[in-house]
């Protein structure tokens, strides 16, 4: 079953949720609540990823996480930091964090890979062209789902050369991440083929701009979370290994539904024939 990753933002200015569990206390109640809401793992971040975002230190970007991921953990959370900072990785591990999730893949910070090395830990490798400042301005593919497919496996060489596990390895398309809203459409349509690569596959849809296509005009960023159940309900069905999302509980009981569908009796085949009628016949031409 696909295992749902909440997400925790300790930041002032990630584009949904910005601000509101910016304090260490929040940030605890909010994990806390996630976990009790059904998250399997809480992704906790401290520097936004937004396009246009302005980057913070790391010694910043650990004062807001660290001691979020310590008291977690210490409850007994599977925690994972999303970080593009090797040192915020490494500083994370100590305080209990069982996985690091880089949405460069270990691009931006030429330690990561030795970080993952020395700590054992899983590392998600998430399909990335530049930081937010820039991100918007490389969104050209020949065919967005076999070339970001080829740049992640082409991460995999690189990281196994230097030392990681491919065993640790986790992969994700990067929705929103140098993509224009069909691109992220066409990578939602061919998820089965990046779980074909053989390695988990986590999807983070949660709450992005594409999503804007499907809803009125105008309608609030909070409200993208029906349509992200949606894509996570897809997403479980292609066989990816977790979805990474803001409202934990609508998102449960989405796959909740898929399992439920999935456990129930089918019927037998011979139930099906005799006298029903062929898709040819519903024809009226
Ligand atoms: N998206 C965001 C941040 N971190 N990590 C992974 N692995 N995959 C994602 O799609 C991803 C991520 C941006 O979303 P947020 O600002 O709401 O956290």
């Amino acid at each position: 079953m696909t295992l749902i990753m909440g997400v925790l933002n300790v930041t002032p200015d990630s584009f949904s949720d910005g601000g509101r569990w910016a304090a260490t206390d929040a940030a605890i109640e909010h994990g806390l609540l996630l976990h009790a809401q059904g998250a399997d793992l809480i992704d906790v971040g401290g520097e936004s990823t937004r396009p246009g975002a302005t980057r913070i230190t790391p010694a910043e970007e650990q004062n807001r996480v660290i001691p979020v991921v310590t008291e977690l953990a210490r409850q007994g959370l599977c925690l994972s930091i999303d970080t593009l900072n090797a040192a915020t990785a490494r500083a994370a591990a100590k305080a209990g964090a069982s996985i690091i999730n880089d949405v460069s893949g270990g691009l931006a910070d030429p330690d990561m890979a030795a970080v993952v090395d020395d700590t054992g830990l899983n590392f998600v490798v998430m399909h990335w062209r530049a930081h937010a400042q820039l991100m918007d301005t490389v969104t050209e593919y020949d065919n967005v789902v076999t070339d970001v497919m080829a740049a992640l496996s082409a991460r995999v060489d690189v990281l196994t050369a230097a030392g990681v596990a491919r065993e640790r390895i986790v992969l994700d398309p990067g929705l929103g991440f140098s993509k224009k809203a069909e691109h992220n459409w066409q990578l939602i349509n061919r998820l089965d083929a990046f779980v074909a690569l053989g390695l988990p596959i986590l999807v983070g849809a949660s709450r992005k701009r594409f999503l804007a296509d499907v809803l009125p005009v105008g309608t609030p960023v909070l409200d993208r979370d029906l349509p992200t159940a949606v894509v996570s309900v897809l997403a479980a069905q292609a066989g990816v290994w977790a979805v990474r999302v803001h409202d934990v509980a609508g998102t449960r009981a989405a796959l909740n539904v898929l399992s439920c569908a999935l456990q129930s009796t089918p019927l037998a085949a011979n139930e099906l024939s005799g006298g029903a009628p062929r898709p040819t016949q519903w024809n009226h031409d």
